[in-house]
């Protein structure tokens, strides 16, 4: 400590020279040393202040290096214990506890998870499960997910009444979402099945629900830049519990699946995991069904870096079995998907210099012939349908071919709908697979797994939506915890002393506000169904928004374009065909093609036509891409807002998802970006347990001999307020606690520092929980052996 004095002091010396450095300019000038140029001035007073800026800053860091004890912040177990909260103490603990290969940290009510980039087996065994499971306090054990999910699991039967539950599991691409949402399912499967009397239900369910991961993996995930297994769409699992707590069944819903990725990989990217496993796991027999010759590039199936994921075909057809696919709608899925690789080898050419039309090569005719053969469609429909549009004139019908470019689009466009729509009913499927009768199940436990925040070099429609997303995410964990955890100290009568944080409201309001915002000027693009002009609609952008602080435009760029200020950093999107991609049509005559398919499942993938167009022909309401995303985005946060949730923020460690290498930049922008920092220091700050006047007396009224109901009495007095006589039998308690004599009239200010008696609750620190409940335990045991006693003696 004389140490640290020293170092302070000597600082403090510096500082001083460097005021008397920044007087002796002003000294100078006054003087009136003409020659003295007035530049040269500020150049040293810029000097100046840089270098008492360094003087400050490692003054702090030498207070900081007091405060927390360097040697041991691997043990902290929790970020508010950590003494400064700042960026820089809370990144220092969590590289410590990094560095011993600890993953998981408590910050306050939030798990920060640290993504190990390589196995850790012994951290989720089965014992390990068991041993969270059985403990009596699983919250003394060392931070885990497993104590999110067994705090969850214990919630929802309800102390006072039970309560569904959401984890909430978030972070940028490749920090470990989906990978923690499998635990937290594999935790709940093991926990939640072990009921004797209906073994094999359960298990059939287990196997349903953990079998719809690789499933939906195989169908839904890709290799992309960041994340070599990186889901392309979001998902919220209810795993559905009976009276009994045990799982009796799940559901499924998924958000926006990126589609696009089937017809078109950004380089060094791939596409699903599925078509590599099919072109890697395929018997010789399955080769020639699907027309698949092991030598044929498939301009779809970019050769980037292997994954291990495209090995597993079996496992995939394995999760298919024990979702009840038979084998023949199997066999049709696989065509299916045969086909669309095959489309994606035809290429258009123009049939002559002037003409306007287009034709294919031989080579193309031959893909378009296996892709029509897959497909079960006509060849000659399937390739008028790819290069001639319809259009209506009055009542009757103009053919209009297609330019090259248009042909391309029909092309990706056809293989991203039946994709798309083959997504959807192996959703549906899993879920009439695995969703248990309502009269079976009371509650659940809902587990969300939504792509995390996203910028790159060219930003469009999918990164607007997925950040959309993670903003409403981002705005319900701080209405939850933040905005509700102040606003309860004032309603509760605490002196609070307001933390700033960061309210995203300003954005929200940018991207889905109304009158005027992005989602609604973008829609009304679209309704009017001209044609759309990238530059003209930049304009109006800047018209009607540029009030709000969420959105600039960057004045050197070429391109139109708006960028938006996300909680989590700044992200400019192209405007260049986003209104196509919200309209996202599908023409008529491709969805009639579907129709008439002979492929059963095929048909019925499009047995409903193309509603979502016909309504956005007829100027209806829903449709578009932004509508349909924002309609699935307010159930989710409504049933978000009706459970008790549990957030998991996952960090990535290092963007190159090498194993324990922790890079302190990007870390400390994904601590700022989700607001650990606020969270830390409103859970530091405050009194993290709060319990109502009544469940207090209940529980700890013993310690006094307290009797509530005398209480309770007294509080119809009309002298008496009911805060005062309860906040005094609080006090009393507390007195016995602290072993002080009870003439204590009212709490000292180093009891306010673990106790605040507010309105209708009492506030605590978890210190004083711990004395409390050692002190009851203790009572009773002694009133127990009291009871035993007399009960001999009267024997
Ligand atoms: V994305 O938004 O879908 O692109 P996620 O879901 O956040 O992303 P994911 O769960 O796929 O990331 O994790 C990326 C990789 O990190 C996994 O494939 C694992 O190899 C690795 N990982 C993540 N968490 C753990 C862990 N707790 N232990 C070991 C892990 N490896
Ligand atoms: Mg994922």
């Amino acid at each position: 400590m004389a140490n640290v004095k020293q170092k302070i002091l000597f600082k403090n010396k510096e500082v001083s020279t460097v005021n008397s450095s920044d007087g002796t300019s002003r000294s100078l000038e006054k003087t009136g040393r003409p020659n003295r140029q007035k530049e040269k001035i500020n150049g040293l007073k810029d000097r100046a202040q840089d270098f008492r800026k360094s003087v400050i800053d490692s003054l702090e860091e030498d207070i900081r290096d007091f405060l927390i004890n360097e040697a041991e912040l691997h043990t902290y177990d929790d970020l508010t214990k950590v003494n400064p909260v700042t960026p820089s103490t809370v990144l220092k603990c969590l590289q410590a506890r990094y560095s011993a290969k600890v993953f998981y940290t408590h910050a306050g009510c939030t798990l920060v998870a640290l993504n190990p980039f390589q196995p850790v087996p012994h951290l989720y065994s089965l014992d390990v499960m068991k041993e969270y499971h059985s403990a009596p306090q699983p919250q003394e054990f060392k931070p885990h997910i497993f104590i999110v999910a067994e705090e969850a699991y214990r919630n929802v039967q309800g102390q006072v009444e039970p309560m569904n539950q959401s984890l909430v599991v978030s972070g940028e691409s490749g920090a470990g979402k989906t990978w923690t949402s499998r635990c937290l399912m594999k935790y709940y499967a093991t926990v939640a099945a072990s009921s004797q009397k209906c073994q094999d239900t359960v298990e059939k369910i287990e196997r349903r629900v953990l079998g719809s991961n690789p499933l939906m993996e195989a169908f839904g995930n890709a290799c992309t830049l960041r994340n070599s297994n990186s889901s392309r769409f979001g998902k919220y699992i209810q795993l559905q519990l009976n009276g009994s707590q045990l799982l009796v069944g799940a559901s499924v819903q998924t958000y926006l699946l990126e589609k696009t990725r089937v017809a078109f990989q950004t380089p060094n990217e791939r596409n699903f995991h599925i078509f590599y496993q099919m072109m890697k796991g395929a018997t010789e027999k399955q080769r020639l069904e699907w027309m698949l010759p092991l030598d044929q590039d498939f301009a779809w199936l970019p050769h980037a870096e292997k994954t291990l994921e495209e090995d597993c075909l079996q496992e995939t057809v394995e999760a298919m079995i024990n979702l009840g696919i038979d084998e023949s709608k199997r066999r049709q899925i696989f065509r299916i998907l045969a086909g669309l690789l095959q489309l994606g080898n035809v290429d258009f050419r123009p049939a002559s210099e002037e003409a306007q039309t287009c034709d294919l090569d031989e080579r193309s005719k031959g893909f378009l012939q296996k892709t029509a053969d897959l497909l079960h469609v006509p060849l000659d429909e399937l390739e008028s349908c790819l290069t001639v549009r319809t259009l209506r004139a009055g009542k009757q019908n103009v053919l209009k071919p297609c330019s090259q470019s248009e042909c391309g689009v029909r092309r990706d466009c056809l293989a991203k709908a039946i994709y798309a729509r083959l997504f959807d009913w192996l959703v549906r499927f899993i879920n009439n697979s695995m969703c248990a009768d309502s009269s079976m199940w009371c509650n659940f436990i809902g587990l969300l797994d939504v792509y995390g925040f996203e910028c790159f070099l060219l930003n469009n429609l999918e990164q607007l939506c997925i950040n959309y997303a993670n903003e409403k995410l981002q705005q319900h964990f701080v209405a939850h915890y933040l905005k509700a955890q102040q606003e309860e100290y004032v309603t509760e009568g605490l002196q609070w002393s307001f933390i700033r944080y960061q309210d995203n409201q300003g954005c929200l309001d940018l991207i889905e506000g109304s009158p005027s915002s992005i989602f609604s000027l973008l829609n009304e693009e679209c309704r009017l169904n001209r044609a759309s002009d990238a530059k003209q609609f930049c304009v109006r952008l800047q018209k009607e928004l540029s009030d709000n602080a969420s959105i600039s435009w960057d004045k050197f760029s070429k391109q139109p374009h708006f960028t938006v200020a996300h909680y989590a950093g700044k992200v400019s999107y192209q405007i260049e065909g986003m209104m196509e991609k919200n309209k996202d049509p599908v023409p008529p005559e491709l969805i009639s093609l579907l129709q008439n398919s002979q492929d059963s499942l095929l048909h019925s993938l499009f047995a409903d036509g193309d509603r979502e167009s016909e309504g956005l022909r007829g100027h209806s309401k829903v449709a578009t891409v932004v509508s349909k995303f924002r309609n699935s985005l307010e159930s989710l946060m409504k049933i978000l807002h009706s459970t008790t949730p549990h957030y998991t923020r996952c960090i990535k460690p290092n963007p190159d998802c090498r194993p324990l290498t922790f890079k302190r930049e990007e870390v400390i922008a994904q601590l700022e970006a989700c607001g650990i920092v606020e969270t830390i220091n409103i859970s530091a700050a405050g009194f993290p347990i709060r319990i109502p006047y009544g469940s207090f007396l209940q529980r700890y009224g013993l310690i006094t001999n307290t009797r509530l109901t005398a209480q309770i009495n007294q509080i119809h007095s009309p002298e008496m307020s009911s805060q005062t006589v309860l906040s005094s039998a609080v006090e009393d308690v507390l007195n016995v606690v602290l072993k002080r004599r009870a003439t204590h009239s009212t709490l000292s200010p180093d009891d306010i520092n673990m106790l605040h008696c507010g309105r209708t609750k009492v506030f605590l620190t978890h210190s004083l929980l711990e004395m409390l409940e050692e002190h009851r335990n203790r009572v009773r045991s002694q009133k127990a052996f009291c009871i035993q006693c007399c009960w001999r003696r009267h024997q």
